[in-house]
């Protein structure tokens, strides 16, 4: 068999956050040699560059949703070329951009699993639960709803992109690194029963035993989507995003739960979302993350 051609997707847009930036994502992440990197490896990748959609008009928020018909047309873009990746037999990895477009890139994974007899599981990697609805999110801003969205809690617009409601189940999630979740969100997490790994469990068991917990109950007929939040990571090493929350997953940990990942086999789709160049110095926390993206992708540290 030839080797998996890996597929960068750059989606340039910060519709859905509550700052400005985390649309230069892409080119950060270029910047620092995303492909490159993961070419030395002996990986083949291709860029196909950037999707494009509609400029932010940088409004407040309309029956609790900022600029929804924005991020309507955004994660249309990102559902039909991550679908398309996917149907071609590739691993995309869609360089956001902000949150909210996992509502696309997940409804395609979705819809390809479900043609394909595949069983998915989802890696939520992040400081936030990102499971708001319009009634009770604090900002309006859509990257705190998309697990609601794709679990079909949402606007009907968002809810029904990849043609089938709801697009997935909270039984697909494993969130790993959640240190920051809103009064009335916790109480739909909870109904909703999704596995979070909180970061108090992740003081008290430790990285290794989490991901082998969130890794569990996965063999040939699974596919893994990773959906990367950069705020996942501790701020002190990762600066560079929008939102900070002190407490997360120092340098070490992050790259055990990269590297557990890769050992797992299972990887098939990928987001890196939320990098805010304009928060950032000297790219470093772009660096950082395909420094992650490098060990999720086989590089390990120790001589095996
Ligand atoms: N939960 C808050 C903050 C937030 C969620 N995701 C990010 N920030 N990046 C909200 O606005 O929904
Ligand atoms: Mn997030
Ligand atoms: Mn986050």
């Amino acid at each position: 068999m030839s080797k998996q051609t890996i597929a960068l997707v750059g989606v340039p847009t910060d519709i859905g956050a509550g700052h400005r930036g985390a649309s230069m994502g892409p080119e950060a992440l270029r910047v620092a040699q995303i492909a490159e990197k993961l070419r030395a490896r002996g990986l083949d990748v291709v860029d196909r560059g950037n999707l494009h959609g509609p400029h932010n008009p940088w409004l407040p928020p309309v029956n609790g949703y900022r600029h929804l018909a924005e991020v309507v047309a955004w994660n249309q873009a990102t559902h039909t070329a991550i679908y398309d990746e996917l149907a071609h037999g590739h691993l995309p990895v869609m360089l956001g951009g902000d949150h909210c477009l996992a509502i696309g890139t997940i409804s395609a994974v979705a819809r390809h699993c479900r043609e394909q007899g595949k069983k998915l599981r989802v890696l939520w990697l992040d400081a936030h639960a990102d499971f708001n609805t319009a009634t009770i999110t604090p900002s309006g801003n859509i990257h705190g709803m998309p697990v609601a969205c794709l679990c079909g809690n949402g606007p009907a617009e968002l809810v029904r992109i990849g043609d089938h409601v709801p697009a997935t189940t909270p039984d697909v999630f494993r969130q790993i690194g959640i240190r920051s979740v809103d009064e009335g969100e916790k109480r739909l997490v909870r109904e909703a029963q999704i596995v979070v790994h909180d970061m108090r469990s992740i003081d008290e068991m430790g990285m290794r035993s989490t991901m082998e917990q969130a890794l569990a109950d996965m063999d040939g007929g699974t596919h893994l989507h990773v959906s990367f939040d950069v705020d996942f990571l501790d701020p002190i090493i990762a600066p560079g995003v929008g939102t900070t929350v002190r407490g997360g997953p120092n340098y070490r940990e992050a790259q055990l739960c990269m590297e557990m990942i890769a050992d797992s086999g299972r990887l098939s789709s990928l987001d890196i979302v939320e990098l805010n160049p304009a928060f950032d110095k000297r790219n470093q926390t772009a660096k950082l993350a395909v420094d992650l993206v490098e060990s999720l992708f086989g590089k390990s540290t120790l001589l095996r």
